[in-house]
């Protein structure tokens, strides 16, 4: 099955959340490839209710609506597929190289360059799936205090990135990974290049705050459905499938 994602671009000045746009849009009827840009939004989210800053021109701020054909219990894969879109874009766009952290985290020098909020929503027309991506692109794109854990395609790079062309790319590459994360074999053929492309996939000693514990180990490689296994200290494999992982440093064992 082949699905032809293209994109139409609504753009804002200033929004309260590009996904709370695109998710008004998809309830009131929007096809498949609507993506709501806003140069600042003023209520931009993270996950589990966190806040996302989204000061004006300082982020690329993006939220594109799927019609995912996959079986809902596949729908995490959306959110693999959308972060090795974010690094074909930027690494075309400019030349910058990324880590994955799973499941939505884009990292660079083991800091946060951008994140990835996927939600499901029913609609009258069926389920959607609303793809939220916020890209650093200047260090005004973060508040001073999280100054060492985040960092800008400007300071990654050294040169100030041209944000319509990385627009333009990052569109271009949710289209060619959605068509084929829909297409046969396409489940598999994005967890193999997730895995290739994050550091975080094989053998990373790892913490694990889930839903109702926290547990250290080591991490095995991604479930068909796309949840983080770890390897915990008595040998057994524990599968994540909801949470925030950190890396430990070997001592910190
Ligand atoms: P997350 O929950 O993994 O990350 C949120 C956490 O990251 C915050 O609690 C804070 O510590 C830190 N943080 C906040 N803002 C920034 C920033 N600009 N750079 C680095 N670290 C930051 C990640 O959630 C998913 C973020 C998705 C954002 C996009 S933007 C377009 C779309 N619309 C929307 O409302 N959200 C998405």
């Amino acid at each position: 099955m082949s699905v032809m994602f293209r994109p139409t671009i609504l753009r804002f000045d200033s929004i309260d959340s590009t996904n709370l746009e695109a998710i008004r849009h998809a309830k009131a009827g929007a096809p498949e490839g609507l993506c709501v840009v806003a140069r600042e939004q003023t209520r931009g989210r993270g996950r589990l209710d966190r806040a996302w800053e989204s000061p004006k021109d300082a982020g690329l701020y993006l939220s594109a609506i799927l019609r995912p054909q996959i079986a809902i219990e596949q729908w995490a894969l959306i959110t693999l597929m959308a972060a090795l879109a974010v690094g074909d874009a930027l690494l075309k766009s400019c030349g910058l190289r990324v880590d994955i952290k799973w499941p939505n985290d884009i990292f660079v020098h083991n800091r946060k360059l951008g994140g990835i909020l996927a939600e499901a929503i029913e609609t009258d027309r069926g389920p959607a799936a609303i793809v939220g991506i916020g890209i650093n692109l200047r260090d005004a794109a973060f508040p001073a205090v999280i100054m060492k854990r985040a960092i800008s395609v400007e300071s990654a790079t050294g040169t100030v990135p041209d944000a319509e062309l990385l627009l333009e790319k990052l569109t271009e590459a949710i289209a060619g990974r959605y068509d084929l994360l829909s297409s046969q074999d396409g489940r598999e053929h994005t967890i193999r290049e997730w895995c290739a492309s994050s550091s975080y996939a094989f053998d990373r000693r790892v913490r694990v705050s889930g839903i109702s514990d926290t547990f250290e180990g080591v991490t095995r490689g991604l479930e068909s459905d796309g949840a983080l296994r770890v390897e915990i200290p008595d040998g057994r494999v524990r599968i994540v499938r909801a949470g925030d992982v950190t890396a430990l440093r070997a001592m910190d064992k």
